[in-house]
Parts: C-alpha cells; structure tokens; sequence
C-alpha cells in the first residue's frame, strides 16, 4: 500500500453533459488549487454514467468534452486523467465488493433514492449499486483524499465503511479515505429555485437553472437577472436563500469571508449585486472557455492522452485488485 510520498487524492465526474458552476467550485476548482499539493488522479466516470440511459454518441462526445474542460479548468497535462471503463479493474473490484455489501446499506443512499424517484422498480440495477463502483473506483488507489461536493459526503463515507469490513475480515487491504470538502461552494443552489441544490439533471427542465460553464457572457448575465431573490427592497441581513446563494457563488469566486461580502452589500439593491456576480463568473469562466475550445481542436492528441494516462495507472489499480482477489480465494 502507498505510504512514502505526496498524499493521494483521487476524484471524478460523469461525462454526463455540460458542467455547471456548482461542478467547477465545488470540485474541480479545488482539484485545480490542490494539485501541486498531492498525487493526484482525476478521472471520467463514464461506467457511472450509463448507469441512467445514455446516447452513444453523445456520451462518446462528453467523455471528450468533460476531458478538455478539466484541462481548460488549469489541471496540468502531466496529471493523471484517465477514462474509467480503459482501466478493467474498477469493474472487477466494484463487483467484489458488491458480494460483500449488505442491501440495506445500499438502500439508504440518498442518491439513489433521489435518482431513481418514483421509478424505483424500473431503475437500473447499476443506478442501485453505483457507490460499489465508486469505492472501487477510490480504494484501488490506496486514496488519502477525495476531493467533491457536499452532496457526495454520504457515498465516501460508505467507501469507509466497505474499506474497514473487509479490513476487518482479510486484515490490512485498503487505505481508508477522507471526504475533502471545502467550506465555501460545496454546495451551490440552483438560481431559479435556491432550496434545490444546482444540478446537471435539473438543468435539462428549467433554463435558468443552472450556469454553465460553457454559456456566453450574454447568456450568464441574462441567468443571473433572472435568478430569485428574496421580497425585500434591497439586500439585508439575514439573507433568504436565493441572496445567500448569489453571495455565496460571489463569496466563493472572490475567496472572500462572509463578514466581507456582507459589508460589501448591505443596502445595495438586488440589480447591484447581480451585476457582480455576473462579472465575476464571466471573468472565471471566459479563460477557461478559450482554452477549451483550443483543447478541444486536437481531439486526436486528447485521446492519446487518456489512452496514456490510463496504461500508467493499470498496474496500481491491479496491484490492489490482486491483493483483494487473494483475500477472498480467487488467485
Ligand atoms: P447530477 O445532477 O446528474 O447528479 P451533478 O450536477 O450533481 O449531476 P456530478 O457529476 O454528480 O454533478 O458531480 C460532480 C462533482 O461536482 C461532485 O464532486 C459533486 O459533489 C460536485 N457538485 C455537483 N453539484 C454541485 C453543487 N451544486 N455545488 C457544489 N458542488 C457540486
Ligand atoms: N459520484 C460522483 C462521481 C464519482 C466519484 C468517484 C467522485 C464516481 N467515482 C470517485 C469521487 C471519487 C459524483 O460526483 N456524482
């Protein structure tokens, strides 16, 4: 097991379709900030991505998308940014540890839940055993940390308890992971509903969900004038929650305290404070868009990365899958 060096991180999205905001500051951003820091792998989940229907085209021309924005976002070229389904292990582990996960510790996700709704009978049975796959997918790296959103806190927390009950019934197999999630922007709301936290399968029903990071600068500033704010005349304190969402997106871009940007808006009007959300999002999100669409005109040396990165990690991923397929009797 890895113990000499940097500590590892480990984290993922689904090539599932555009990113929004919520994506970029809750994840990626601090995946960006952190690099240096740690050894890091960053991968597309696109194995989680079919758990709910996909097109092949589409998710073929997503896993591309989602590559070149990790990259336009500022992770270096020389990370390790792999597809999932190149490396077979993650597989192979998610459906060892699916022989020893009780039902019932699946049952309580409140992603699945949430994901499968009123179709629950009729859902996938991948959407249902989606956090397997997702702690193989971090224990077959012998992970310190996994940088995401709040919203994935419950599924890194399974990976915990999966790690420690085999732990306990084969001795020393996994490194326990840690949830590494930040106190500003782990949770951003969607701007047309502030209860609702900002997501990419919300996005598809409303336009004025979600920002995107790849929308114009027209079309942010058109999103954010449209975003609900609370039946006050002008900003006060305490904040509802569509003020407090737009300040904490403005919070989170500026690395500034609350005690800051409350002084900053106090009185202003709505249109005021909008304004500069606005600015600050398209001022993030322009570079990155640039660079994007750079990236992205070279789809061939995009590929060969991936394809790259993917060869280099197989041995540490199978490493773990040889010590776990020994474990339980299959080598
Ligand atoms: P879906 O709606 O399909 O579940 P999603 O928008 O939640 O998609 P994911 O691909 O599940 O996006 O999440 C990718 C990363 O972005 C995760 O680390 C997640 O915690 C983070 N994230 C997602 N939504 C938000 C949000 N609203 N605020 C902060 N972080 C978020
Ligand atoms: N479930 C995560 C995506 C994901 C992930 C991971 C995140 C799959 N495997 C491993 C961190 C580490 C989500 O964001 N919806």
């Amino acid at each position: 097991m890895q113990t000499i060096g940097k500590p590892r991180v480990f984290s993922g999205i689904q090539p599932s379709g555009g990113l929004h905001l919520g994506n970029y500051l809750g994840a990626i951003r601090n995946w960006v900030r952190n690099q240096d820091k740690y050894d890091n792998i960053f991968c597309i989940v696109d194995l989680h991505t079919i758990t709910v229907a996909q097109d092949p085209a589409a998710l073929r021309e997503n896993t591309l998308d989602l590559a070149a924005v990790y990259l336009a976002s500022g992770i270096k070229r020389e990370q390790a940014m792999f597809v999932q389904s190149h490396i077979p292990a993650h597989a192979e582990l998610a459906w060892i540890l699916e022989c020893f996960i009780p039902m019932g510790w699946l049952e309580r996700m409140t992603q699945f839940k949430e994901k499968s709704g009123r179709e629950r009978e009729r859902s996938s049975t991948g959407l249902f055993a989606y956090p397997a796959l997702m702690a193989a997918d971090i224990l077959l790296y012998d992970t310190n940390f996994v940088p995401v959103g709040e919203d994935q806190r419950q599924h890194i927390e399974l990976t915990r308890d999966i790690g420690q009950r085999m732990n306990q019934r084969f001795g020393e197999l996994f490194v326990l992971p840690e949830a590494m999630i930040q106190a500003a922007g782990a949770r951003i709301m969607g701007l047309d509903d502030p209860e609702k936290k900002m997501s990419k399968s919300l996005a598809a029903d409303a336009t004025g969900h979600a920002i995107f990071m790849l929308d114009s600068p027209d079309v942010i500033r058109k999103k954010v004038a449209r975003a609900q704010t609370d039946a006050q005349p002008e900003v006060r304190f305490p904040a509802g929650p569509g003020v407090t969402n737009l300040l904490e997106i403005y919070r989170t871009i500026q690395d500034k305290d609350w005690a800051t940007v409350e002084k900053e808006f106090a009185g202003k009007s709505y249109s005021v404070l909008k304004t500069a959300v606005a600015d600050t999002v398209i001022e993030t999100l322009t570079p990155i868009q640039e660079r994007y669409r750079q990236i992205r005109s070279d789809d061939g040396a995009l590929m060969q990365q991936l394809r790259g990165a993917a060869e280099r990690l197989t041995p540490i991923a199978n490493t773990t899958l040889y010590r776990v397929q020994e474990a339980v009797g299959l080598r």
